[in-house]
């Protein structure tokens, strides 16, 4: 038996680990309490990874779908072959554009993978390369744009004295507050720091706020307009700040003057003293930040509630300053340039490809997923036919029923995968590829994330390199997702230039040997070119490290900058109009047909449609969390089967006392459902929640993301469903 330090890749934490190895039999995994920052900390997902890693169901070869539907396997060299067959035809017949890829969380532990698919897809001439970031939170990155960004970086976590956590649980999720997030929230308290919390649900989080706005979901656009009401109303603008970075300051004040604090209160399901509460925090606090969650983002005008947050930040001069430590320092990106001054608001759509479907467009968070499943099957010259596929669109994706035939529609689906999961049956061939105990680890991806996402990243200069910890298993024959797209770009003769995503763009793409296939190390090399700390450095410590050479400081603006962030884009100011015109007891479609909201959630024990350790999630299906009062009125007992309509579809599920939850409201997590190759049972597999959601239904109008959550719904006793 041995112990051997390794990162957790179930989730964007990135936990560090001791693997206990029995040979190559993995016994145990703890927390790695010889690493720094995270004191030892895992959750039941890192610890359920020997199941995980010991999957029954796991793949140790490629396969390949015939005609009729039955699966055989595949050699690794006859795939390529096939594939760039197949690829070469659908080039040939209809252009490049009609080859896609998808980067979801399935390449969480494939280092290389995604500036890999991102190069072969540039090689190829198709700008068709999507990702969840235009399904999770797009409107951050357009709110970004619209608002202008500022280029000392947000407050570091230290300086706190508040944040506003929007719909968002980082004590479950890790997004805001990733390494050891209750530990970190603790800290903040006992330094006084005072979080404010807007959830319809009572969540971990929110028992750790100094106050808790339990607000009906979709109203967020509304609270966060009456904060800044209140802000005004207050006095409470960092005047200086405001007046040598931001223009706009009293047409915002003018387009939040309906939004009143009897108003908000009303309409949002708040009480006024709570509300008040939480601005005076806001004004009081002299350093402070704001997270957005997925809540806010799903229940429709994501953008507009990410725009709002920005603002409130610049109102208080929530930004980092001349002086203050780097909130994100790079240690395995280049050295970056952080200085306290403005830079202007950029375009956020408007460069790029328009699609054929419903006007949607690339914006500045990428081709748009609401327009995949119909450009899959348009009849537009913009077909998708060919689609590299890394994650799990099946339980992920609005619309389960459209997103099947979709993925059926395709001429060729090429889905990487550890096993035969809901979304890889659809796939045209399989790749089998490595567990993340079989593939280095490194922090360069996260860094590169944190550029995107403010939710990850490390506040301290750390970084880490674990080489793979296990082979393959015996006999098996398995890629590694980058190496795919190497192998099929040199059986084309395509000249690849590899690309890296994330960082500030200064890092220039390196063109590759085409004769000499690299090594995953050498890709890694590739990704780390330029660094703070080169990665021979980091790979000297085996638990990670903290870089002091790395620790960075935001120097003073440049007192010639004429930019200025915008208070008052009329894009964003325009939709606050129309949220205080619009009549929103209507527009929330609660009523008899449909007496209650269904929320998003996510719980501690599965990650989106990641593979699930069997016994980890004790019931096995996702439950349908209600409040008790509301499951008494309805004669409800925990467990009970009942059946979940929305417009757009119905589910069966089983219910479970949450006293945490609004009246009202219910929540339910994705990323359940059928599973292949066996008769679908929910109480063992689950229900798809995205089944009760259309890609059509109130889309953002910048992305298109549609409403995945505050979902108006029924709820029938199984008896009663018929
Ligand atoms: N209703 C509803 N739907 C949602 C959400 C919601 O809150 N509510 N959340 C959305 C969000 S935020 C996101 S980001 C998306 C997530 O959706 P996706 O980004 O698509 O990610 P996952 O579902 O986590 O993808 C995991 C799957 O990828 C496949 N996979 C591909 N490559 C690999 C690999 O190399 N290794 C392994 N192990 N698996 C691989 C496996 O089938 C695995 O199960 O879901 C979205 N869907
Ligand atoms: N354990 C675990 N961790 C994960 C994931 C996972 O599936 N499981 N997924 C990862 C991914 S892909 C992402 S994007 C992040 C997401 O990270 P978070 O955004 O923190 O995700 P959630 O935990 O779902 O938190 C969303 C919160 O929004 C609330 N909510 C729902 N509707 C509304 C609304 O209308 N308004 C407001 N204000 N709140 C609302 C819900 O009650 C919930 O508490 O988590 C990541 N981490
Ligand atoms: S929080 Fe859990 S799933 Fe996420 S990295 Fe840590 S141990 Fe893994
Ligand atoms: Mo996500």
């Amino acid at each position: 038996m041995e112990k051997r330090p390794h990162v957790c890749r179930n989730c964007g934490a990135l936990c560090p680990i001791m693997v206990t190895l029995d040979g190559n039999r993995v016994i145990r995994v703890e927390g790695d309490f010889q690493a720094p920052i995270y004191r030892g900390y895992t959750c039941p997902k890192g610890r359920a990874i020997p199941i995980e890693h010991h999957n029954p169901r796991r793949l140790l070869h490629s396969l390949k779908r015939l005609p009729d539907g039955s699966r055989v396997p595949i050699s690794s060299d006859q795939l390529v072959e096939e594939i760039a067959q197949g690829l070469s035809r659908i080039i040939d017949a209809h252009g490049p554009q009609s080859v896609a890829g998808f980067l979801g969380n399935g390449v969480a532990s494939q280092p290389a993978a995604g500036g890999m698919l991102i190069s072969f897809l540039a090689a190829i001439g198709s700008p068709m390369m999507f990702s969840s970031a235009t399904i999770d939170q797009p409107g951050l990155v357009i709110a970004n744009a619209l608002h202008g960004h500022w280029q000392g970086g947000r407050v570091h976590p230290d300086l706190w004295e508040t944040c506003l956590i929007v719909g968002g649980n980082p004590v479950v999720s890790k997004q805001h507050l990733p390494q050891n997030p209750a530990w970190q929230l603790k800290t903040l308290e006992r330094r006084g720091a005072r979080m404010i919390v807007i959830d319809p649900r009572h969540t971990e989080t929110a028992r750790r706020a100094a106050v808790h706005l339990q607000a009906i979901p979709g109203e967020d656009p509304t609270v966060l307009a009456g904060l800044i009401h209140l802000i005004f109303a207050m006095n409470g603008l960092d005047e200086d700040f405001v007046a040598r970075n931001a223009e706009g300051a009293s047409a915002l004040r003018k387009a939040v003057a309906g939004f009143t604090p009897d108003y908000v209160c009303a309409r949002a399901g708040l009480e006024r003293d709570r509300l008040e509460a939480a601005a005076r925090i806001l004004v009081d606090a002299k350093r402070g930040d704001t997270a957005l969650g997925v809540g806010a983002s799903m229940a429709t005008r994501g953008t507009l509630s990410s725009y709002l947050a920005l603002c409130i930040q610049t109102l208080r001069g929530f930004w980092a300053r001349e002086g203050e430590p780097v909130a994100r320092p790079k240690v395995l990106s280049p050295r970056r340039d952080w200085r306290a001054q403005p830079r202007a608001p950029f375009p956020a759509w408007g460069f790029g490809l328009r699609t054929s479907v419903r006007g949607l467009q690339q914006t500045l968070a990428g081709m748009p997923c609401a327009a995949l499943p119909d450009l899959m099957t348009t009849d537009a010259p913009d077909r998708i036919r060919a689609f590299f596929n890394h994650g799990g669109a099946y339980y992920a994706w609005p619309d389960t029923e459209k997103t099947a035939k979709a993925l059926a529609a395709l001429d060729l689906h090429v889905m990487h995968d550890v096993e035969i999961s809901g979304t890889s049956q659809f796939a045209d061939y399989i790749i089998a590829t490595y567990d993340q105990l079989e593939t280095p680890a490194v922090s360069q991806l996260n860094e590169a994330i944190g550029d995107i996402h403010p939710g990850y990243d490390w506040h301290e200069p750390y970084a880490f390199y674990r080489p793979a910890l296990l082979p393959p298993p015996e006999g098996a024959d398995l890629m590694e997702s980058w190496q795919l797209y190497y192998r099929l770009a040199r059986k084309l003769g395509l000249p690849l230039t590899f690309i890296n995503y994330g960082g500030d763009g200064s890092q220039p793409p390196v063109p590759f040997d085409m004769e000499n296939e690299p090594t995953s190390e050498q890709m890694i090399e590739m990704m780390c070119m330029g660094s703070t700390i080169p990665l021979a450095e980091v790979k000297k410590h085996p638990h990670g490290a903290i870089f002091e050479d790395a620790r960075d400081w935001v120097k003073p603006g440049d007192p010639a900058c004429t930019a200025r962030l915008q208070l008052a884009d009329p894009v964003m100011l325009d939709q606050l109009a129309e949220v205080r015109a619009e009549d929103w007891f209507r527009r929330r479609l609660v009523g008899k047909a449909y007496p209650f909201q269904l929320i998003c959630r996510r719980m501690q024990e599965t990650t989106n449609s990641g593979i699930k350790p069997d016994g980890l999630v004790k019931t096995g299906y996702n439950p349908l969390w209600m409040n008790p009062l509301d499951m008494e009125r309805l004669g409800l007992s925990s467990g009970d089967e009942v059946e979940l309509s929305s417009r757009h579809g119905a589910i069966p599920a089983f219910v479970e006392p949450e006293p945490t939850l609004r009246h009202g409201v219910v929540a339910m997590t994705h990323g359940f459902g059928p599973r292949p190759n066996s008769n679908y049972d929910p109480r063992r597999d689950g229900s798809n929640v995205n089944l009760l959601i259309s890609w059509e239904d109130d889309p953002d109008p910048y992305h298109g993301m549609p409403r995945m959550s505050a979902l108006p719904v029924a709820i029938k006793a199984k008896a009663m469903a018929g």
